[in-house]
Order: structure tokens, then sequence, then C-alpha cells
């Protein structure tokens, strides 16, 4: 007679602990930036009555960070740490903490203090009061060198052009999402720039802005260079090619291999009228070669799509592969 009422009451428990706000922070060599961040972390959500945990990604650092985090941890209970064996990047130590997070609501923050903690309150009413799925900061007056600001701006129009999401600034580690939100995205190379993009793929589209404040580095050093950019961008690119052709890759390979069939048979037919008929010499024509060649990359594409389509056929003719949103009725 008693189980279930315990298990009842576990359950209404672990519902009530559910913090107002987790915070996940990626962390890679930040040791002397990690007690204040706390600590500001501590007064912004205190003064504003909120209830929180703080989820401190270690990503395999060098520089005692997570000595320090175990100090952290030890002195308060709402301080948790997670320690990866060696570096695995920011999309790694976002997506173990998105999995662990268990706030209503959840938002990344950058260790570095470049993130004002104090936004914490001001980006949680937003989402509330406006409806967001996410609110992503847009760091309006950078406090950073010229040759961060620059491919920056570059990476933010091509992502707004390609992804048709209206952000400014994609590259902000602030940002903070309704818990379900963070449960739908599988967050992975250097797409931690995209969660938004992906959010929307999911179907949680309501995107917001707000700006933030951004502050100037005090401790250690940047570990983004162009490099990192140019992994983003290919990262980009698969993101787009997987949300919009992941389950139909025929459309994809079937019609650029269709033309390129297409295109060559017709040089083809035209070239042998021409020696057929007119009886030119065609050996040594270049249209004979660039034919063949479009012939077989056609039907090599088109092959593709036909293997593409075996691929994802078994996860499409499954139920589960759609997320319901909600159900009424008996
Ligand atoms: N987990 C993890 N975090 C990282 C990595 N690289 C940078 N970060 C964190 O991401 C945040 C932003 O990095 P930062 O170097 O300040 O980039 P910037 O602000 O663009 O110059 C900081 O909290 C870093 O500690 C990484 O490889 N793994
Ligand atoms: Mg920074």
């Amino acid at each position: 007679m008693t189980t279930p009422d315990v298990a009842v009451s576990a359950s209404l428990v672990s519902i009530d602990d559910a913090p107002d706000v987790s915070l996940v922070v990626p962390v890679y060599d930040e040791a002397e930036s990690l007690p204040e961040l706390v600590e500001r972390i501590r007064t912004a959500c205190d003064e504003a009555g909120m209830t929180f945990d703080v989820w401190l990604i270690d990503d395999g650092s060098r520089d005692g960070s997570w000595g320090v985090i175990e100090r952290l941890a030890a002195d308060d209970s709402r301080i948790r740490g997670v320690r990866f064996r060696r570096n695995y990047g920011k999309s790694a130590a976002l997506a173990v903490g998105f999995e662990r997070a268990a706030g209503d609501l959840v938002m990344t923050l950058d260790a570095d203090l470049q993130d004002d903690p104090a936004e914490i309150p001001a980006m949680a009413a937003m989402l509330r009061e406006g409806g967001y799925d996410l609110v992503s900061g847009w760091k309006q007056k950078r406090h950073d060198p010229f040759e961060k600001r620059l491919p920056s701006k570059f990476f933010n129009g091509v992502t707004r052009a390609i992804s048709g999401i209206d952000l400014h600034d994609f590259n902000s580690g602030i940002k903070i999402y309704r818990r379900e939100v963070v449960k739908a995205v599988r967050v992975y190379g250097e797409l931690h720039r995209y969660v938004p993009l992906l959010a929307k793929w999911e179907g949680y589209d309501r995107i917001g802005e707000k700006v933030v404040q951004h502050h100037a580095r005090k401790h250690g050093r940047t570990k983004f260079g162009l490099e990192r950019y140019l992994r983003g961008f290919l990262d980009l690119l698969t993101v787009v090619f997987l949300t919009r052709y992941l389950t139909r890759p025929m459309h994809f390979f079937g019609g650029f291999g269709s033309l390129a069939f297409l295109a060559g048979s017709l040089m083809g037919l035209w070239i042998s009228v021409d020696k057929l008929v007119f009886g030119h010499p065609i050996g040594d024509r270049p249209l004979l070669l660039l034919a063949v060649t479009l012939v077989i990359v056609g039907t090599v594409l088109f092959c593709t799509g036909l293997l593409g389509e075996l691929v994802v056929r078994p996860k499409m003719e499954r139920t589960d592969a759609f997320d319901i949103a909600e159900m009424v009725g008996g």
C-alpha cells in the first residue's frame, strides 16, 4: 500500500527540487576567473530571488581549474563540476551540461567573466514574459580586439543568411533556454555557435535577442582563433545540409545527379550527331570528355541519393522519429 505513495512523493520532490535556472559554464583554463564568476552568479540570483545550480564543465584544463571547481563545489552544494579527461571542445561541454541540467530554464555563460552574470534575471524575465523558447545575448558593444570582431561580423552575416534566423550575434556564449529546448538539441563539433539553428530545426522557433553587457577579458587568454572559425563554418554547412535534406537525400543528390546526367546525355547526343550525320571527327574534342564525365558523375550522384534513402528509411518508418509536442482527448 505504501509503495505507490512513496513513489509519488519522490517524483513530486524531484519536480519541486528543480531550480529556477541551471547555469552551464564551459571551462577551459579559467582558474583565475572561476571564484569571482561563481560569486557573481550567487549574488545575481540571490538578489533576484531565483534558485539556481551551476554546472562547471572542465574540458581538460591544465591550469588547475579543476582544483578550484572542487573547492567551490565543497563550499556550496549548488555548484557542481564535471571534468573531462582531455579537451573535447566547447560543444561537448555544453552537450554534457545540457544533459545534466535540471533547471526550469537553462542558461549558458562563458567562464571568463566577459559575460555578466548580472544578466541572468533580466534574460530569464525576457524569456518568460516574451514567451520565447530561447533568448540569445547580443554583445552590441564588444570589448575584443579588432581581429576578433571582424571575422565574427563576417560569420554572423553568413550564418544569418544561410539560417534565416535574425540574430546579430551567434557567437555569444550567453543564451537562455526553456529546459525542453536543451534536451532536444544535439550539440557537437563546433556547433555551439549554432544552437539557435539546431533549436529552430527541432521546432523551437520563438527566438529572442537581448543586448547584453560585455567586458574585456581580465585573466587568461582567448581560445578562439581563425582556425576554429573555419571549422565552425564547415559545421554550419553540415547543419544546413542535415536540416534540409537529412530525411530526403534523394532530393539533394538525385537532383544534381539527374541534371548532370541529362546535360551529359544531351552533349553526347549532339556530338554523336556531329560525327554520324556531319562526319566530323570527335575523338579529340573537349565536349566528348565533358559529356562522358557528366554522365558518370550524374550516375554516381543518383546512386548516392538512392543509398541515402536506404539509410534513412528504417528511421523514418518509425513514428518515434517525430517529436510530438502535445496530445489531447482520450
Ligand atoms: N569546454 C570548453 N570550453 C572552452 C573551450 N575553449 C574555450 N572554452 C570556453 O568558452 C568560453 C569562451 O572562450 P573564449 O576563449 O573566451 O572565447 P572568446 O570570448 O571568443 O575570446 C570560455 O568560458 C572558455 O573557457 C574548449 O575547448 N572547451
Ligand atoms: Mg571570452
